[in-house]
């Protein structure tokens, strides 16, 4: 996979340095430095070793019908050419195997991308009566390893369902294909000025059902909420095949069991979703971004105070990162100047967007005096145009790909209480210290970092490896799920539990809610066809 983006550098003219020159700044002229344009390529990586052998405890469901020719007949009865893609000489549908992080590998020699519901209807009554199994594929782009096959298990992708069904200006409901790439989604709604109710770094590849599927979080969660509140009603193809009508846009329903929430955040374990309705918001008309220097995290928590009395409406994204993961973006992205010279230990990223942004760039002003004044933030710049806001976004978005690039990463989204939140990065590092697998190399971990979504208690630890180690996992699992576990937080604040937090939901869940889970499964998905080895 070749990811390529393109970076600008970012301008002097914003410096605020010390309380009392922050007025004016926000309306100075723009981009005083000249700005230079630098291509960058993520360049890919060796091929990651087999799930199989990676995890030989996890065996192949011998329930599960192998693949034969009469089943490849089938779909291809079904299917167009352009429907199917098929292992083969030149083909190893690496894509569809491999993960995002290319941790994980699976073997699916077939991938199936219908161009209808009705299609993967009678794709899933087929597999079910068959007992095959069968992986949902959005983008790819999901961090637990739940998007890619195990073993020889179909991949159905849904990226051919790709289409706006209706939007509705008066009420701002979308109702779309779960097949839509998240930024599509949201550029249709920009020029209908709306917004789509969730960002996040992947939304150039993810698509609006994958996010569903896991209960996305993202980056405006402060703003917008959760999915869990915006999605008013999906379109499922059940594993028996049954199409399960329920894409309502009703704000307001109190009739029976509110199905739809089952769905959301079911990681593809309980049926396909095929259609998706979203209410979504008016899109603000001014942004602003900050991006400030803080010398501890006591200091990250009284910004995050603060910001919520201060900034109250506007504030719209409150992102913090510690200095090792700008360490490691500062190396992904040679050359590119960080918005500071010199290093401090923590960073916040807060964003504003309103609907006057003389308003908005009033009350940031004062706002940042006063966190100056108070000693609270050391350095700061504030975007003065679309570029620089955009860049300044970059040294947050682009942790995720520049702790990843070096060899793999061990990634670990949790909930915790925000005083506890960075604790955990803090413990993560004194193990693997002690362990002595952290340092130059030939050491495999080349640092644990921490940052993430303060607004929402929302950690990502996520630890930078010259090679995906098997003593580095045993480490960090069940370390972490522990250290989680005894602050009462949770395993999996967004990413959800995919392949890697399978056999760990018992240090969030109780037994009690474990087995309802496992019974729900059970009820929609009798023979376990859909996303075997996974969730739960
Ligand atoms: P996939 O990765 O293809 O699938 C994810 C899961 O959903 C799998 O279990 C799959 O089987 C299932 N699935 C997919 N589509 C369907 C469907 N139509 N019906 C049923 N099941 C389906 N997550 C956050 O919460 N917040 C973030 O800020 C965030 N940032 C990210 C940044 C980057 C750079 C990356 C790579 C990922 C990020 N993620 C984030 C992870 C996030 O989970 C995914 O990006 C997104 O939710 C997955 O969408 P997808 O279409 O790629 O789904
Ligand atoms: C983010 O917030 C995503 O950037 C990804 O949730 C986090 O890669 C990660 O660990
Ligand atoms: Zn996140």
């Amino acid at each position: 996979m070749i990811r390529g983006i393109i970076v600008k550098q970012l301008t002097k003219a914003a410096r605020l340095r010390g309380p009392g020159n922050v007025a004016g700044v926000l309306r100075a002229a723009a981009a005083l430095a000249p700005q230079i344009t630098i291509k960058h390529n993520y360049s890919s990586k060796a091929q990651p070793k087999l799930t199989s052998e990676l995890y030989p405890s996890v065996k192949r469901n011998p329930n599960y019908k192998k693949l034969a020719n009469e089943d490849i007949q089938f779909f291809q009865s079904i299917l167009t050419e352009n429907e199917i893609l098929q292992a083969n000489d030149k083909e190893d549908l690496a894509f569809y195997n491999e993960d995002w992080m290319r941790k994980y590998r699976g073997q699916s020699k077939i991938v199936l991308k219908p161009k209808s519901v009705e299609k993967i209807s009678q794709i899933l009554k087929y597999c079910n009566e068959q007992k095959i199994a069968v992986v949902p594929q959005g983008g790819n782009t999901g961090l637990v390893g739940g998007s890619v096959p195990v073993f020889d298990e179909v991949v159905l992708s849904v990226s051919n369902l790709n289409e706006i069904r209706n939007f509705d200006p008066v009420s701002g409901i979308l109702k779309c294909d779960a097949g839509v790439i998240l930024e599509n989604a949201d550029n249709f709604l920009a020029e209908h000025g709306y917004i789509f109710p969730l960002d996040l770094g992947a939304k150039g590849s993810c698509h609006v059902g994958g996010v569903v599927a896991c209960n996305a979080g993202g980056l405006r969660l402060l703003r917008y909420g959760s999915l869990h509140g915006s999605v008013l009603g999906l379109e499922v193809v059940l594993p028996n095949g049954d199409i399960l009508n329920s894409m309502h846009s009703l704000r307001k329903d109190n009739t029976g069991y509110d199905l739809k929430q089952l769905f959301i955040g079911s990681e593809g374990t309980i049926g396909i979703i095929t259609g998706v309705s979203i209410l979504t918001p008016p899109r603000p008309k001014a942004f602003n971004v900050s991006f400030l220097a803080v010398n501890s995290y006591e200091d990250v928590q009284k910004v995050f105070v603060k910001a919520k009395k201060e900034l109250l409406e506007i504030l719209s994204a409150f992102e913090f990162m510690d200095d090792k993961s700008q360490q490691l973006t500062k190396h992904h992205l040679a050359g590119v100047p960080h918005p500071f010279e010199e290093s401090y230990p923590f960073y916040i990223l807060i964003e504003t967007s309103g609907s006057n942004k003389d308003h908005d760039d009033e009350k940031l002003e004062k706002f940042l005096e006063s966190a100056m004044e108070d000693g609270l933030v050391v350095d700061g710049v504030v975007a003065q145009d679309e570029t620089e806001l955009r860049n300044l976004w970059q040294w947050r978005e682009l942790i995720p790909e520049s702790s990843q690039c070096q060899g793999g990463v061990y990634k670990y989204d949790v909930s915790l209480p925000l005083k506890h939140l960075y604790s955990l990065v803090e413990a993560a590092n004194a193990r693997l210290s002690e362990a002595a697998l952290l340092g130059d190399a030939p050491k495999p971990v080349i640092q644990a970092v921490g940052y993430g979504h303060v607004g929402d208690g929302n950690l990502h630890l996520n630890v930078a490896v010259r090679e995906y180690n098997k003593q580095v996992e045993k480490a960090l699992e069940p370390f972490v799920y522990e250290f989680v576990s005894s602050k009462n937080g949770s395993i999996s604040a967004e990413h959800g539990l995919g392949f890697q937090k399978k056999n760990y939901i018992g240090y969030t869940k109780n037994p009690q809610e474990i087995k309802m889970i496992k019974d729900l499964k059970t009820h929609f998905d009798p023979n376990g066809i859909l996303n075997p080895y996974k969730y739960i």
